[in-house]
């Protein structure tokens, strides 16, 4: 009985200068299924690599984010830093850098599992930043929060800053994509796909081919979030979907809502659809800044969005990538009503969220809401956090510590308004204030 009861509770494994091990692989190698291993931001862990099927470790940077280069170093099965085939794992808080293997797949995290969750990580600089396809096709749910993916990609088009296979799905949340290295700033074939709040803007230097590409379509929403194309782009479309045939998922409805989307190419295509996508594409509330086509389809509906044949958007900087709405702007409060798919956040740049208010009791076309300050409603009411637990960042304005809104006050189930077509999907989830003040928790089926 004490046996049973000790087995079924997890430890803590402590990584760095002061912890118990030297370098993270070799405390996942002694990690029992459950545990969490904490790695200490100052330590050196340039070349660590390894592969695991150890189920449901977490793995953890704290005081600060500790960075893992795999730069010239031999990585775990010529594939990753990181190569996971357990069934779930959770990465928090972590630098993948550099890695790079002879046949130029090498990535920072290299999924061969079936759950994985991905919080408050940077990927820069590797042939691919993650790279995924789930031990079964169809199973399996990624999420990835409040990270940021900068230039990775061997350069050969084949490798990318986001690559993900089969997957049941994938939630891109309040994450920053950018600076393409040739490959796409994110790519799935997942059966359904939720881009939310999320930032990929090619941005100066960039040379990626497709912004977003989903080339087997399935079940996608693109909402609130900002997409750019750069001069420099390797392929003048935008959004990339249903191009690909063999692999076909069996749903092709494509979802944009409330996002901002934008070519400084001097011609372009916002959305590529597949002439065998025969759901017609729904755009609502969104923009669709600059030169070239809107859409291969011509059966995409648009319900109160803006291209530049209505004017102009009046961008605060759009050049600069600001594409929150000046106080002229005729695109304040022309929105419809999204209703239940609405975005109950806006991204924070970089790599962020805070809650969207409704301003003026009308949306605004667009990823941005103008004049709203992050702070949830009651708190600009009432000035009373008590309701709304610790983290509230009133203070700051919510900046540089986003509040994770209560269960009332935001996307939930429960809430006005919410997500709940998306939660009822199981892909989104109720976010609720955790202790480390995460905006959002992960789908974790069976953890
Ligand atoms: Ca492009
Ligand atoms: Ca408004």
């Amino acid at each position: 009985m004490l046996f049973l009861l000790a087995s079924s509770f997890a430890a803590t494994l402590t990584v760095g200068p002061s912890g118990t091990y030297p370098q993270p692989c070799a405390a996942i190698a002694a990690a029992a299924a459950g545990d969490v291993i904490e790695v200490e931001a100052e330590g050196d862990y340039a070349g660590d690599s390894c592969a695991w099927s150890t189920d449901n470790l977490t793995i953890r940077g704290v005081n600060g984010r500790p960075t893992l280069d795999g730069t010239g170093a031999a990585l775990a099965q010529d594939k990753g830093i990181f190569v996971i085939q357990a069934p779930t794992a959770t990465i928090e808080n972590l630098n993948f850098i550099g890695a790079s293997v002879p046949d130029a797949n090498g990535a920072g995290i290299r999924h061969q599992g079936t759950n994985l969750i991905v919080r408050d990580c940077l990927f820069r600089d590797n042939q691919n930043g993650i790279l995924g396809s789930p031990a079964e096709d169809g199973t399996g749910n990624v999420e990835i929060v409040r990270s940021e993916f900068d230039h990775n990609g061997a350069g050969d088009g084949y490798s990318h800053n986001l690559y993900l296979g089969h997957y049941a799905s994938v939630m891109f949340r309040s994450s920053w994509s950018h600076r393409g290295n040739v490959g796409h700033l994110f790519k799935s074939r997942a059966l359904r796909n939720v881009i939310l709040v999320s930032r990929l803007t090619d941005e100066e230097g960039g040379t990626a081919s497709y912004e977003i590409d989903l080339p087997n379509a399935g079940d996608a929403w693109i909402i609130g979030s900002i997409v750019e194309q750069v001069s420099t782009t390797s392929n003048n479309a935008l959004i990339s979907y249903g191009l690909e045939a063999s692999g076909m998922n069996p749903i092709h409805a494509l979802h944009v809502i409330n996002s901002t989307l934008v070519n400084h190419h001097n011609r372009g295509l916002f959305l590529s659809i597949g002439a065998d996508m025969e759901t017609p594409a729904e755009v609502v509330n969104t923009v669709l800044s600059g030169p070239g086509s809107l859409s291969s389809q011509a059966a995409a509906v648009y319900t109160t969005s803006w291209s530049d044949a209505d004017g102009n958007p009046e961008f605060v900087n759009g050049s600069q990538l600001d594409f929150t709405l000046a106080a002229t702007s005729l695109l304040i409060d022309a929105g419809t009503d999204p209703g239940e798919l609405g975005p109950q956040s806006e991204y924070v740049h970089p790599a962020n969220e805070w809650p969207r208010n409704l301003m003026n009791a009308a949306w605004d076309i667009g990823a941005f809401e103008y004049g709203n300050e992050g702070i949830p409603d009651e708190i600009q009411d009432t000035g009373d956090t008590a309701d709304m637990g610790e983290g509230d960042s009133s203070e700051d304005g919510g900046r540089d510590s986003v509040s994770t809104p209560a269960t009332d006050c935001g996307c939930d189930a429960g809430g006005s308004a919410g997500c709940g077509a998306l939660l009822a999907a199981g892909t989104l989830v109720r976010r609720r204030r955790a202790g480390g003040g995460y905006p959002s928790e992960a789908t974790t089926p069976g953890a």
